[in-house]
């Protein structure tokens, strides 16, 4: 008998999560389906052979629904999860967990409170299983660049999503720089400072793109730049710079077109394609633990908390002329694993 996997949320990612599970992870089916779009939640339940429930409520509780994945709204995610802790049933939820760190204190504390053996709560920072990531993480673990002093990131996306704002670049966006700069470190971030161009006249109030400073407790200084409306294309970037040398992560196979005496590689129009197989390495990482009761490579609560944390001292940054901003961090009773200390991703 597989898994029965329910998906909350049928947007982007809820109906490429949807896809993915269909097509390529084994040992898992969808059981059930919900979105607050019915025209949306009939065609996936139809698409997939899954039960269409009215409610995410409804979802989590379907007895067939051994395991949920949440792609609704970030506003939406602390409830949802909170009712699959209080259910028992183990979630995979996009980041970010919460949209605010003390909505992710709050989960990871009444996930610790039940004293699991192993965590209910996984959340979506896929760039984890990224294969570019991990053979960097490789490179830097080598310690074939000495100490590491400078990281410099891109995170360029096309367009805007509705409801874009100068902090939701941080907490959506961002949130991935700020989880995969500690992962590949093996070092919490512990101040950040935020800065944006000052352009006269700029086209929009998300001050894009952002600049970012994130230093770790070992010393080395981080810097992303992010934005959402850059027009030419999906960009991902991350190189590493050390005393000894410097390693840059591989993009994605491209095709090269050349035409009208012009050489090009054509871009990506969102994340989807250039992450689609760490999105399904992270599925099947998850569905293979549940299946297994073991402990799992994914992100958890506590590392969506600490992101969270860090984002904060961004935002406070931000709105502070961008001072640069300690991390404040609550003292961490029930901190089952600090970062970057997951076994390696498969
Ligand atoms: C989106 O939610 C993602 O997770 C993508 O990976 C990221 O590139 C994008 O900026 C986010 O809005």
């Amino acid at each position: 008998m597989t898994l029965g996997i329910g998906i909350i949320g049928l947007g982007v990612m809820g109906a490429d999560h949807a896809e993915t599970l269909a097509s390529c992870i084994s040992g898992a089916h969808i059981a059930a389906v919900t979105d607050l779009d019915s025209e949306r939640r009939a065609g996936a339940a139809e698409r997939h052979r899954a039960r269409g429930q009215a409610t995410a409520d409804d979802l989590i509780a379907d007895p067939t629904v051994d395991a949920v994945i949440i792609a609704s709204h970030d506003s939406a995610h602390a409830a949802q999860v909170e009712q699959c802790i209080r259910q028992g049933k183990p979630v995979l939820c996009e980041k970010p967990l919460a949209p605010s760190a003390e909505e992710c204190l709050r989960l990871r504390d009444m996930e610790a409170d039940l004293g699991l053996e192993r965590p209910l709560v996984s959340v979506g920072f896929m760039r984890r299983f990224h294969e570019p990531y991990r053979q960097l993480r490789e490179t830097l673990r080598s310690g074939d660049l000495g100490r590491l002093v400078l990281l410099h990131e891109v995170h360029r996306n096309v367009r805007a999503y509705p409801g874009t704002s100068a902090s939701s670049i941080v907490t959506n966006s961002a949130i991935h720089e700020i989880d995969i700069t500690a992962w590949l470190l093996d070092s919490p971030i512990v101040e950040a400072s935020w800065h944006a161009p000052r352009l006269p006249d700029s086209p929009s109030d998300w001050h894009a793109p952002q600049l970012i400073h994130l230093r770790t407790a070992a010393g080395t200084l981080a810097s992303v730049e992010v934005s959402v409306d850059y027009r030419a294309g999906y960009y991902v970037h991350c190189e590493v710079v050390g005393e000894n040398g410097s390693a840059r992560m591989a993009q994605p196979p491209a095709a090269h077109l050349t035409s009208n005496l012009k050489e090009s590689t054509r871009l990506a129009p969102d994340w989807r394609p250039v992450f689609a197989d760490a999105y399904r390495r992270e599925l099947q990482e998850w569905t293979d633990s549940i299946a297994a009761d073991r402990s799992t490579t994914l992100a958890s609560a506590d590392d969506a908390l600490d992101a969270a944390l860090v984002a904060e001292a961004v935002l406070a940054s931000m709105n502070n002329e961008g001072v640069p901003t300690p991390v404040r961090r609550p003292e961490l009773a029930n901190t089952r694993a600090t970062k970057g200390t997951n076994s390696d991703v498969k």
